[in-house]
């Protein structure tokens, strides 16, 4: 039996500090897994469910994007992965009698943590205009309230269609085709938030933007950057490949404000002699100060530029335009400005530049530490310019690897969830289902949460996610929330954009992964595409939490047949009954895809085509892979102030709080901590231990803050600060985005550190 979820809520938090660990995984990490699974499924549930994550004839994991080895153990899962899954197949229930239970005001008082821990939602809920609580409502008329306020739009501009990276292929791209066939293109997604820089970045530089290399090639690569991400908690299965690479020679150089344990020493559980001794991965630790890696990149390209027979002269020559402006910005590079930037010394960057000369085959890898700063975007510009100076893109055992988060937030991005479409795309949908897509671009969610606030939106409709708790200006988002007519979230377990919502709310319950999907032509599965591009089938096997579910693809269906009614010529209940006639349209539609039910009846994933990696082809403006030269730049951090990062904790999925452990960084029993260089905080006056306020200042003149944080004195760059979000989103202005990307500026927060008191705290 799964056991009683929490019953007070930790919104006020004690938390408890001990030394950051140095070794990630191992025996300690399975026990804990196992635990937190047990509370969640019970032993046997645990033990069945477990063993088909990520196995050829059972579910994709939904904890990360990681690719799987061809060659599994019988258990190719993680600790983290575990979590997720744990998360989704508990037995915990929200039924209508809770919502009966609690009013509105009750659960807007709870903590996201709590919130998450009462279990699967059962039945769809409504919430009418004023109401107090949620009641019960059924499936048609939930669709005919939102087809009602979406009839009554003055434009289909003004209803927003939000997605979360866990949805399905076949769910995507039937519900970015029912948004464009309503007639609007604001298809916002958490990819907005994420590594939308990378997108940006990549498709003008190498002309499409997702990442160029295959796990073969991590193991196969001489030199690995892992540059601003966490895989040891973010990533785990990663550590394995990293692993496995250092094993055939290679050399790993970490660049993190934060020394990581994952990236330290990887304890891999899967094998007895990992569990004992462990591997250590990094060779190099430069420890960057937030912002700084535009800067550092832009000098090992200067030091490249200026050894003898250093670059690949002949793949500038021929694959590679923009040369000249790019090493004339470069040779510019100065070491003063460099070390300022970066906080690293000569030494450590001369000791990089051995290794990036002595590599024939160098990757680099990153997740949001580099995609959430102002500059992002000319960061992973100057990281491209540093692979395409050595010919390492298009390479075996070379190339560039943004890692993703969300399991297959890159695949509805392939299917077409974008608010600024291709018109080669809308050229074929148009061609496929014979209607006009409107071509104006649409809202990304910083420009949603713009509308929302000014009245220029008024249906809000998300296909998973937690939009309130994952955006930023917390304050200002709630508030632009509430102003909507209406706000409608498909989801598997409750959370706070559930309960800070629209004039009226519904709450639409779906199956996750781990379940049975039956429809009317017998059991569907579905497809998922990770992080490096290959594709691959997914089918649940558990009994869904509730009979009252419905799938992702059937919601999609239903409310499109209910929205568009005779304006439709798309066969919606054919698709609702057999996923293999959406897969055939994929086909028709998104190339790559030929053959498409063919290609997923076989065991294992197959490999999208990637033009850069398979033939050395740039398919941008220029026809070559683009170098570029913008100008650098880096946080600026007055006196007195502190640049703080928003990251996540070990126990943590996003905004789904797992528990109130950081176990890798010493943390534990609490999330309100802000990790400060002990320097800096003998400079601030901050003892270990004690409160403070975190106050936000940006140019707006708006002071936004975070009360009640305990300092932890922890080893991070000078001048650099870590706190965990979502607790910290209230902090990070709605304006402050990157460049090109508009993705919310999340990791260069400007801060001061004010005295406070423990308690109260805000739910969040
Ligand atoms: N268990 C678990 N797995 C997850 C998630 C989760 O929440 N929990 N989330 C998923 C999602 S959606 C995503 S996008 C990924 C996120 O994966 P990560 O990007 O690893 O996640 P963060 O915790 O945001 O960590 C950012 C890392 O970048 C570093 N960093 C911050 N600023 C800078 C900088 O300026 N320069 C450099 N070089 N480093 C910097 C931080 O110290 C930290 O190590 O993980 C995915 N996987
Ligand atoms: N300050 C700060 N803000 C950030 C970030 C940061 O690093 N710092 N990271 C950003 C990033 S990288 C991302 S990706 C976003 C994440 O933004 P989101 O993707 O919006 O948030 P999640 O927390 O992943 O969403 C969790 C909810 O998804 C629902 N869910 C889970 N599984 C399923 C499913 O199978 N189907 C459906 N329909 N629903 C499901 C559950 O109800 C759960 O409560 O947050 C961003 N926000
Ligand atoms: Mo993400």
């Amino acid at each position: 039996m799964a056991t009683k979820p929490p019953q007070g809520d930790p919104v006020q938090d004690a938390p408890r500090v001990a030394e950051p660990k140095h070794a990630a995984a191992g025996l300690p990490a399975v026990g804990h897994t196992l635990r937190i699974a047990q509370q969640q499924m019970g032993v046997r549930r645990t033990a069945l469910t477990l063993l088909r994550v990520n196995q050829k004839d059972g579910f994709d994991c939904p904890g990360c994007a990681w690719p799987e080895p061809e060659h599994r153990h019988t258990a190719e899962f993680c600790e983290n992965g575990a979590k997720a899954v744990a998360e989704e197949a508990t037995l915990r229930r929200v039924t209508p009698e809770f919502f009966a239970a609690h009013t509105l005001t009750d659960l807007h008082g709870r903590s996201g943590y709590w919130l998450g821990q009462q279990g699967r939602l059962t039945h769809p809920m409504y919430l009418a205009e004023g109401a107090e609580h949620y009641e019960p409502v059924s499936w048609e008329r939930a669709f005919d309230i939102i087809g009602t306020e979406i009839a009554a739009l003055g434009s289909p501009d003004e209803a927003v269609f939000y997605t979360s990276g866990r949805t399905s292929n076949e769910a995507a791209f039937l519900y970015q085709l029912f948004a464009r066939e309503l007639g609007t293109n604001n298809l916002p997604d958490c990819s907005n938030m994420c590594h939308e820089s990378s997108g940006s970045a990549l498709t003008e530089t190498i002309g499409i933007g997702k990442g160029s290399v295959l796990l073969e090639d991590l193991h196969k690569a001489d030199l690995i950057i892992v540059a601003g991400q966490n895989p040891g908690t973010n990533h785990p299965r990663m550590l394995s490949a990293l692993e496995k690479a250092k094993a055939g020679g290679a050399r790993i150089i970490s660049v993190n404000p934060l020394p990581e344990a994952g990236l330290e020493r990887f304890k891999n559980p899967q094998t007895p002699q990992g569990m004992l001794r462990g591997a250590a991965l990094t060779d190099l630790f430069l420890q960057i100060r937030i912002g700084g890696d535009q800067a550092l990149f832009r000098l090992l390209n200067k030091l490249v530029l200026e050894t003898e027979g250093a670059v690949d002269e002949e793949f500038v020559r021929e694959h590679t335009h923009g040369y000249e402006e790019f090493a004339k910005a470069a040779r510019a590079a100065d070491w003063d400005g460099t070390l300022a930037a970066t906080g690293l010394t000569r030494a450590e960057i001369e000791e990089a530049l051995r290794m990036v000369l002595a590599s024939k085959r160098t990757i680099v890898c990153w997740a949001m530490g580099l995609t959430q700063h102002k500059h992002s975007v000319p960061t992973i510009r100057e990281v491209v310019n540093f692979l395409l100076l050595r010919g390492n893109i298009g390479r075996t055992g070379a190339g560039v690897c943004p890692v993703r988060g969300h399991s297959n937030v890159q695949g509805d991005r392939t299917m077409g969830i974008f608010e600024r479409p291709a018109p080669a795309f809308l050229d074929a949908l148009e061609k496929e289902f014979g209607f006009a897509p409107p071509r104006a671009h649409g809202f990304d969610v910083v420009r949603a949460i713009r509308a929302l606030r000014d009245g220029e939106a008024k249906v809000f409709f998300a296909m998973g996610g937690n939009f309130v708790s994952a955006t930023p200006d917390t304050d200002v988002t709630e508030a632009a929330v509430r102003r909507a007519r209406l706000t409608v979230h498909v989801s598997t377990k409750l959370n706070r954009s559930h309960v800070v919502t629209g004039a009226r709310a519904l709450i639409l319950p779906t199956l996750g992964r781990t379940e049975r999907d039956l429809q009317g032509g017998g059991e569907q599965f579905v497809t998922v595409e990770d992080s490096m591009g290959m594709v691959h089938a997914s089918r649940g096997r558990l009994e869904p939490a509730s009979p009252h579910l419905l799938s992702e693809p059937a919601i999609v269906c239903r409310l499109a047949r209910r929205v568009l009614g005779e304006n439709s010529r798309t066969p919606w209940e054919e698709f609702e009954k057999d996923y293999a006639t959406i897969r055939d349209r994929v086909a028709r539609v998104i190339p790559g895809f030929q053959d498409f039910n063919a290609r997923v009846a076989h065991p294992g994933s197959f490999a999208l085509p990637h033009a850069p990696r398979d033939e050395r082809r740039f398919p941008t403006a220029t026809g070559k892979a683009n170098f570029t030269a913008a100008p650098v730049e880096f946080p600026e951090l007055p006196e007195g102030r502190l640049l703080l990062q928003t990251l996540r904790s070990h126990d943590q999925y996003n905004t789904t709080i797992y528990g109130l452990d950081d176990r890798y960084r010493g943390i534990t029993n609490g999330r309100r901590v802000v990790l400060v260089n002990p320097e800096d905080a003998r400079r601030l006056g901050v003892a270990d231990g004690s409160y403070v306020d975190l106050v936000s200042e940006w140019k707006d003149g708006v002071e936004r803050r975070a009360p009640g944080f305990r300092v932890v004195h922890y080893p991070t760059a000078r001048g650099c600060a870590a706190a965990y979000y979502p607790e910290t989103n209230v902090l990070v202005p709605l304006d402050a985005t990157a460049d090109v990307s508009n993705t919310p500026a999340s990791k260069s927060v400007v801060i001061r550190l004010e005295s406070g008191a423990r308690h109260p705290a805000p739910a969040v």
